[in-house]
């Protein structure tokens, strides 16, 4: 098989967590006789700082024309520490899921039995959470307009919409998703306080007389965080809006041991977008400290969903699993024991797929 790649390693320690995930991919290549090409882009603070940009047309150019696109991180302190700063990276990110059609981001939450024991939750709670976010990507509160300040400087504002249709393709989606598994879908939302929550209700609960086999449940969210970290092996397929998502999959992350875990896929439209749930790191970039697995598994991702190679994805994850059975881990993993850096988990779990 031939595949295009666009690369758009992004800011802080996005470069270094993409370079091992693309070694991990060529390696995979070489083992099942796939022929990659890939093309790197600039997106996010690097991109401004080039072009005053952080969603170049060329980027987009280039994620349009290829199979599927690897994805760092964005973000800088730079501009964080700015906050009048009229163009952010993270409108970079905005941008490119906007115009790429992204309107689906699957996270699945999985514990990798080799790091179970290390993990700082009760072994017998996160033993077995196997579970699927699908958080809605392209609406909410983080596209919704007006957004802004007063004339005075002393409001602020951001406005949360969501359509019926935007609410429609994801229920969908998330119940295909329900379907391929163990059958049950949690829709979380605030539809005690928000309209817009009272909406996703609606909806959800007319698409849900046409999957009979699911059986389906409504969860506000503050409840669906504690639940969470409870009792994660509860849920199967859980759907939510774009902020609730972003924040549940990051409290997720705790559960399988660190943020550094937690691949995505993005699905939508055009193409496909594969990235770690993290962001950049800033701390830590040129480093070598931080863990490339996230991204790593957002390349076994890729094969599965943009490419449809089950094996190639397995084959990632078991090498993954191995690594951390040994021992091979950064430091955010590493609770007591030695620690390695980005390059060298990368380097090994490379020669595991090569060997
Ligand atoms: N790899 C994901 C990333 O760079 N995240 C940074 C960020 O700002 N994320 C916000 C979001 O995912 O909505």
């Amino acid at each position: 098989m031939k595949m295009n790649i666009a690369v758009l390693p992004g800011d802080g320690i996005g470069p270094e967590i993409v370079a091992q995930a693309l070694n991990v991919t060529e390696a995979i290549c070489k083992k099942f006789g796939h022929e990659l090409t890939y093309k790197q882009a600039l997106v996010g603070a690097c991109a401004i700082d080039e072009c005053g940009n952080p969603y170049p047309d060329e980027t987009h150019e280039l994620c349009m024309q290829s199979d599927a696109v690897l994805f760092g991180a964005i973000g800088s302190p730079k501009y964080d520490n700015n906050p009048s700063a009229k163009i952010r990276p993270e409108q970079g990110l905005l941008s490119m899921r906007k115009k790429l059609g992204l309107y689906a981001n699957i996270r699945p939450v999985t514990t990798f039995e080799s790091l179970i024991h290390k993990s700082p939750l009760r072994t017998d709670i996160v033993k077995g959470t196997d579970l699927m976010c699908i958080r809605e990507l392209t609406g909410g509160i983080y596209f919704g307009r007006p957004q802004g300040r007063s004339e005075d400087n002393n409001t602020a504002y951001d406005t949360c919409v969501y359509t019926r249709e935007e609410i429609e393709r994801i229920v969908h989606l998330a119940y295909k998703y329900a379907m391929q598994r163990r059958k049950k879908l949690t829709v979380v939302d605030k539809a005690n306080v928000l309209c817009t929550s009272r909406l996703w209700r609606e909806v959800a609960q007319k698409i849900e007389k046409q999957y009979p086999e699911v059986t389906t449940e409504y969860m506000f969210v503050d409840n669906a965080a504690m639940q969470l970290i409870q009792w994660p092996g509860r849920f199967d397929v859980v759907v939510t809006e774009n902020m609730f998502g972003d924040i549940l999959t990051d409290e997720a992350s705790v559960i399988t041991g660190s943020l550094g875990m937690l691949p995505s896929a993005s699905v939508g439209i055009y193409t496909s977008v594969f990235e770690p749930i993290h962001g950049s790191y800033p701390q830590a970039a040129g480093k070598n400290i931080a863990n490339p697995i996230a991204t790593i598994l957002s390349a076994a991702l890729m094969f599965e969903y943009a490419f449809n190679l089950p094996n190639e994805g397995k084959l990632i994850r078991k090498a993954v699993d191995a690594s951390i059975e040994a021992g091979i881990v950064t430091e955010d993993l590493a609770k007591d024991g030695k620690t390695y850096s980005t390059s060298e988990v990368g380097e090994w779990i490379t020669n595991y797929v090569n060997n």
